[in-house]
């Protein structure tokens, strides 16, 4: 039997008393002891009879229990299909339907919610709580540890993790065992990783940076991570010192450079600090190095291709640039109309190619076929330029997204709430400046003269269907929305305007 990601990053470990976890309470979890965890998951699994190909939605938080899930699905040949815990049961609905899920696992506390539309989906519902408990534990822990893991080869599906688009809905984008093992293995030697690695891990684990770049570079290497819950900047402070290596969102870094404790005497055992999934700013570099003579390693991926560029260890780490292509990867930057590539140094669209980009969009070819070119390339909507030394800067959007405190949102999705309103004749969402989350969203609406408008009540009823970091931190009135002579909303304008409200 093969099964090409679970046999290179979690079968090795079988036995291996090291330690992969240590939690906040100084419990630690040893390889051996996690794989037994996700062993019993497995069987447990097999007992509800889910086969290879299922899709198992989980809506947890963080702990190590809920990270044997992901274990135990590609162990089982089954799909992960991680959700984040913020999502309104409307959100959790779409995700169910949209992936037929057999299984959705969640917290004890959602249950009563979520019965009626698992029901309605024929999908079964178990719980597993942050402090291991939960029907998912009740159900295995008498089970075997033992499990035999389901053949799969490189190009069968691991994990559907969805991402929103210019349409308002979410697309589930399909990795590979491939997809995610020749991530792992790449940056595991493009950032020296090695055994004796201790990895901060204070992200969420339902999204690519917490999920597969931290967890499955720390399988790969052998490694531990100090698991915490989440990002709390006290508790980051107190770990900094049993840690080697951190990995972030730009909020981390700006808040820890806020902490009067923050310096270089608490940083000396870390030997690396990565940042991705949002834009670091260059003076946020500059600052951190100032205060503790590290510099920041930028790097940038997608959900769909996990890491694409990075800064290099050893060479010339540039601010403001996401640095290098990763080996194997390619590169190049197209002109946005005509999909022809640009010159050096020229503004255009950046596409990726590489063992690391996605399969497609579930059950959506046309979606798939828009961004996924014939040749391999994945068109990102990210506007780039790379210089005459390769490295990739960022420098815009050719899609319409706010990316606050790492987490992405779509206007599209928050209009289409707006525009069924009472009172509301049309919208336009935006993403202002923020100091700590990089950007904030924001509404502005046209209202409907003849309609009354209540603004918080409007606020009340989105917040039914949309989790609370997508909420519009501030609803404005406009007469007109100004648009260019094709009638799109000239959203760089409003950005203008709107820019310094305050929130
Ligand atoms: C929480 N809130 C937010 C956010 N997070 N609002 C806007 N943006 C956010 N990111 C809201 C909550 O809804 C709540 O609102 C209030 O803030 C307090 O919630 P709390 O959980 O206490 O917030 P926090 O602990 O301060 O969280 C901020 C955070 C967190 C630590 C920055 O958002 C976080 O861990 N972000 C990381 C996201 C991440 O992992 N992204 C990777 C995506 P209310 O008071 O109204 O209830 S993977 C990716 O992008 C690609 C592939 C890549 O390259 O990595
Ligand atoms: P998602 O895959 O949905 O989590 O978000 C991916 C998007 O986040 C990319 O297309 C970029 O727009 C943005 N992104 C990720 N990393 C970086 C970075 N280092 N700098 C700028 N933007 C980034």
């Amino acid at each position: 039997m093969v099964n090409k990601l679970f046999d290179s990053l979690f079968k090795k470990h079988k036995n291996n008393p090291d330690c992969f976890l240590k939690l906040i309470d100084e419990k630690k979890i040893n390889y051996d002891e996690f794989l037994k965890i996700s062993g019993r998951f497995s069987n447990l699994f097999k007992n509800l009879n889910l086969t290879p190909n299922d899709r198992v939605a989980v809506q947890i938080d963080k702990s190590p229990e809920a990270l044997a899930i992901y274990v135990a699905c590609i162990q089982s040949g089954l799909i992960f299909l991680p959700l984040n815990p913020a999502y309104t049961t409307n959100e959790i609905s779409y995700f169910l339907e949209n992936s037929g899920a057999k299984l959705l696992i969640c917290s004890e506390r959602n249950y009563p919610a979520l019965i009626e539309i698992t029901t309605k989906y024929t999908c079964m519902l178990e719980t597993l709580n942050a402090i291991g408990t939960g029907s998912v534990i009740e159900k295995s822990k008498n089970l075997s540890d033992d499990f035999t893991a389901v053949d799969r080869g490189g190009n069968d599906l691991a994990a559907f993790l969805y991402t929103s688009g210019t349409t308002g809905r979410s697309k589930g984008a399909m990795l590979t065992h491939d997809n995610l093992l020749s991530n792992a293995e790449t940056l595991v030697d493009y950032w020296q990783f090695t055994k004796e690695d201790t990895l901060l891990h204070a992200l969420p684990i339902f999204h690519t940076h917490g999920l597969f770049v931290a967890t499955n570079i720390t399988l790969a290497a052998g490694g531990s991570m100090v698991f915490l819950p989440k990002f709390d900047l006290d508790l980051v402070i107190r770990n900094l010192p049993r840690s080697t290596t951190m990995m972030g969102v730009p909020t981390f870094y700006t808040r820890l450079l806020t902490h009067t404790r923050f310096d270089k005497k608490l940083t000396e055992h870390i030997r690396l600090f990565i940042s991705g999934s949002a834009p670091l700013l260059a003076e946020t570099h500059t600052q951190f190095k100032k205060v503790t003579g590290h510099r920041i390693l930028e790097r940038y991926g997608m959900t769909e291709t996990n890491m694409n560029t990075s800064n290099p260890y050893n060479g010339e780490r540039r601010a403001g640039t996401v640095g290098l292509p990763l080996p194997g990867i390619e590169v190049k930057i197209t002109d946005t109309n005509t999909g022809k590539a640009l010159p050096v140094g020229e503004i255009g669209e950046l596409e990726v190619k590489g063992p690391n980009v996605f399969k497609g969009y579930w059950q959506m070819p046309e979606k798939t076929n828009e961004e996924l070119r014939d040749n391999g390339f994945f068109i990102t909507g990210d506007l780039a330029q790379i210089d005459r030394d390769g490295y990739v800067t960022i420098v815009g959007r050719n899609k319409d997204l706010i990316i606050s405190g790492g987490f992405n949102i779509y206007p599209k999705e928050i209009e289409l709430l707006l525009d069924d309103e009472y009172g509301v004749l049309e919208s336009a969402v935006i993403g202002i400046p923020n100091a700590d989350f990089g950007e904030s969203v924001i509404g502005i609406i046209v209202h409907k003269e003849d309609e009354n408008i209540d603004l918080k009540q409007i606020q009340i009823n989105i917040s039914k269907s949309l989790a609370r970091f997508k909420l519009p931190r501030k609803l404005l009135i406009i007469s007109e929305l100004p648009r260019n002579t094709m009638g799109k909303v000239q959203k760089n304008i409003l950005r203008e305007k709107f820019g310094s409200v305050d929130l």
